[in-house]
């Protein structure tokens, strides 16, 4: 059995202008493309070729000797799960279950909006800035590289792409107006919800 690339939610050009066709073109065709042929080659003919990717990512976390095969499919599911954190239409202060949770931990939306902005910006290099489940309670937390909050015994709930290729056609070197435009016009708050009610 191999992985396969999922498809996009939505079409190249549904997140525009925020983000642009060209860089959903690279980001999902190119990049996220390649972590799942990598992956693949890398798994052929081992023992966990036929694996769940959440068994496969949990099998070689912490092992130096398998960082390949971490980074890899942490980096095919941590992009399928970026993907569906944004929509079209998306961004600004959610309602319902999620934001009572978030008002209750946080103490205020606007105190996570600034947590999650410090957490991305504050990733030295490439890596996902991430709302996560930490034992029943709402944390923001950063990951470098691949790493991901499955590797820490964290449930995730929304996770923004941090590294160059997801925001520098679009906004160069400007990091905090694509973490800006993340929160305020493009999460999926449906999607954030139905992480939490499923925890
Ligand atoms: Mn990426």
């Amino acid at each position: 059995m191999t992985f396969q690339l999922p498809a996009l939610p939505y079409e190249l050009d549904a997140l525009e202008p925020h983000i642009s066709r060209q860089t959903l073109e690279f980001h999902h065709g190119k990049h996220h493309a390649g972590y799942v042929t990598n992956l693949n080659k890398m798994l052929e003919g081992t023992e966990l070729d036929g694996k769940a990717l959440e068994e496969v990512i949990l099998a070689v976390a912490g092992d130096a000797g398998k960082a390949g095969i971490f980074n890899n499919a942490a980096q095919v599911w941590n992009h399928t799960f970026y993907w569906q954190g944004i929509k079209a239409g998306g961004g600004g202060v959610p309602t319902g279950a999620i934001a009572d949770k978030i008002t209750a931990d946080f103490g205020s939306f606007e105190a996570f909006a600034t947590q999650f902005k410090a957490a991305g910006a504050t990733q030295f290099g490439s890596g996902w800035a991430w709302l996560v489940l930490d034992g029943g309670t709402l944390k923001i937390t950063k990951t470098a590289n691949a790493d991901l909050p499955l590797a820490h015994g964290q449930k995730a709930l929304l996770t923004m792409d941090v590294w160059e290729h997801a925001y520098y056609l679009d906004y160069q070197n400007r990091r905090p107006d694509y973490m800006t435009t993340f929160l305020d016009k493009l999460v999926n708050w449906d999607f954030v919800a139905s992480n939490l009610a499923a925890a």
